[in-house]
């Protein structure tokens, strides 16, 4: 279903939620929001086949409705009996997750869904754990801690896979980069008002930071190394090591 959300809000821009609304035009707007969205699902799906080891969990932080877990599960091996794990907090995105995956046993692995704030989730035997555009609507101060977890339940040997929207450390190329976004999305279908709308409602729910800051907190958690491998405009993916 097209993402038609912010055609027809009027007066004040209410604040983005996850809800039912969202859930049903979501695939539209990340693809069509997202520079590099694919990139990275097909990131995911390699790392998993690389890094899989038997009998270990692949989490998807924040899974919506499992796009990352369908890409992983075309490319891992069944005969290793890795368990992948959804979590989500929102209930909408859960079942049209359930829905979609589950229900229509697109599926070679096994496959887990919680409903559960990521904050919270149990965390471990992990040979790879995905946060694909989620930790940016964790507040700040809870960020550190949440990576701290998903280090703790990494094997030896796994990975960290985070794709955020980012704030460039150079006021002036953060504007461009932030422009050129908005033209990637203009090119898209979007008009300027649904852009300028969005970007009100998203105010306060999604905060990105620096590159730095993401690099920084990685090490503080105990990750061994941590990397960019892509980046496009103001959105970038990095590989941490456990
Ligand atoms: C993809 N990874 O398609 N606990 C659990 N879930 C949360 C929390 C939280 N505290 N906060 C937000 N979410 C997906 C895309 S979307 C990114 C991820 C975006 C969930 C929220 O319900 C939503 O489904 C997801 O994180 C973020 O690769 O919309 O830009």
């Amino acid at each position: 279903m097209k993402d038609q959300i912010y055609q027809k809000v009027m007066g004040e821009v209410p604040a983005f939620a996850f809800d039912e609304e969202v859930t049903r035009v979501f695939p539209d707007m990340i693809e069509r929001s997202v520079p590099g969205y694919q990139a990275t699902l097909s990131a995911a799906a390699a790392l998993a086949q690389r890094l899989a080891t038997p009998h270990s969990k692949i989490y998807e932080l924040g899974c919506s409705r499992g796009a990352a877990l369908l890409a992983i599960d075309r490319k891992l091996d069944p005969s290793l009996q890795v368990e992948l794990v959804g979590v989500d907090c929102s209930e909408a995105m859960l079942k049209a997750c359930q829905k979609d995956l589950v229900d229509s046993k697109m599926l070679k692995n096994h496959l887990s869904l919680i409903q559960e704030d990521i904050r919270q989730v149990e965390l471990k035997d992990a040979s790879l754990i995905v946060l694909n555009f989620t930790l940016q609507f964790i507040p700040i101060q809870d960020r550190l801690d949440l990576l701290c977890r998903a280090k703790k339940a990494l094997r030896p040997g796994g990975a960290l896979l985070l794709s955020e929207k980012i704030r460039l450390a150079d006021e002036r190329i953060d504007t461009l980069c932030i422009d050129l976004h908005h033209e990637f999305k203009k090119s898209q279908g979007y008009s300027e008002l649904e852009i300028a709308r969005k970007r009100d409602a998203l105010v306060g729910v999604l905060v990105p930071e620096p590159i730095q800051a993401h690099k920084d907190r990685l090490s503080a958690a105990g990750f061994s190394a941590s990397e960019v491998w892509y980046q496009a405009f103001n959105f970038c993916s990095l590989v941490a090591l456990a």
